[in-house]
């Protein structure tokens, strides 16, 4: 069976970026947001340690480009679904990093008033409908808001984003059929990073490459190195496009690796699977580096201007910490409010 080749490899696909077509200001645009994406989850790391936060963190640290790669073709009016490991997803789309973190933190100027933490994230005003801790549950509800953009005729799409691992479940095949069936204007985001929680890919599936299922459900499918942010911004360019002309859906998958073990701060580089050479190999495809690498060397990004915007990044996110530190926590009399709701009550 066909899988990913050479792009499973992290020693290939670790040359600079080919931006020749695009930009300067977009790419700058996409460095900043990589960075504030990096920034964010190292602190949301130190904030880990530090015992400060409390929920889970599943971080992303290393797939920053897919999330900042889709974004770039997106719209507020279009519908954005993520899944447990969904930081990238939210902040790319313009989602507060104070609010983020004071999510988190559990305060109630949080993004989800403090109700949620990492796993239950929203921003509805810029079309990130929420992250959610179940595998693969999103998938079908991206599909729902595909249908209802087709209904509305203002050719918006849908996004759903998930694991590899959530080819292990039933519903993401469900989803391909109804969505390909319907011809619906939903964009598939597979992010294989070759593990769900601690177990390789190669131990759970025959072949490496995700993509096989769109090919199944006759969805058209492009396979591309996720950590290289112009290759994913342009295969979601051409899928969304397809999507707005009424061409019904399509299936990114992008390939990539998280640095950090599968929750928390940790490496997890031996979790049964060892993953120390691996992760050391991966570390040099690094989607930051790349991209600020091709652009000093086409002259788009002096050194001192990229140091400049590290400083500026680091010291964004310091503030929205320090000020997401500061908010008030929940009042406990209104923990029920947002879960539960009598038909009977006011609103
Ligand atoms: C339905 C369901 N089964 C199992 C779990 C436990 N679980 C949480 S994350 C995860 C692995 C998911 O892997 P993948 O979809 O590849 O995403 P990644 O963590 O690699 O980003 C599992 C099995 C869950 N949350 N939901």
């Amino acid at each position: 069976m066909e899988g990913l080749g050479g792009l499973a490899d992290p020693q290939l696909f670790n040359e600079t970026l080919e931006i020749s077509k695009w930009k300067q200001e977009t790419l700058l645009q996409q460095l900043k947001m990589m960075l504030i994406i990096r920034g964010a989850e190292e602190k949301l790391a130190e904030g880990t340690v530090a015992g400060k936060i409390k929920c889970p963190c599943h971080l992303g640290i290393g797939q920053e480009a897919v999330a900042v790669g889709v974004s770039t073709n997106l719209r507020s009016t279009d519908r954005v679904f993520g899944a447990h490991r969904s930081h990238s997803h939210y902040l790319a789309l313009g989602g507060s990093v104070e609010g983020l973190f004071a999510e988190v933190l559990g305060r109630v100027t949080g993004c989800s008033k403090g109700m949620g933490g990492s796993m239950h994230l929203y921003d509805g005003a810029r079309g990130f409908m929420g992250s959610v801790p179940i595998v693969a549950a999103t998938i079908p509800l991206a599909v729902g808001a595909g249908l209802a953009a087709k209904m509305d005729g203002r050719g918006d799409v849908a996004v759903g984003y998930f694991g590899d691992g959530a080819a292990e479940e039933g519903v993401l095949h469900e989803s391909l059929n109804l969505a390909s069936s319907l011809n619906l204007p939903v964009l598939f985001v597979c992010e294989n990073n070759f593990f769900a929680s601690h177990l390789h890919i190669g131990l759970r599936q025959p072949s490496d490459s995700i993509a096989r299922f769109a090919e199944a459900h006759h969805i058209p499918n492009e396979v591309v190195d996720g950590n290289d942010v112009v290759a994913v911004t342009g295969a979601a360019a051409r899928m969304i496009n397809r999507a707005r002309r009424g061409e019904g859906p399509s299936f990114l998958e992008a390939v990539t690796y998280r640095w950090k073990g599968h929750v928390g701060p940790s490496d997890d580089i031996d979790v049964g699977v060892k993953r120390n050479q691996d992760l050391t190999k991966w570390k040099g495809r690094d989607p930051v580096r790349r991209l600020a690498k091709a652009m000093q060397e086409k002259g788009f990004l002096s050194a001192e201007r990229f140091s400049k915007v590290q400083e500026e990044v680091s010291t964004f996110i310091n503030a929205a910490w320090m000020k997401a530190e500061q908010g008030d926590f929940p009042d406990q009399a209104a923990l029920l409010d947002l879960v539960y709701f009598r038909k009977d009550e006011k609103r």
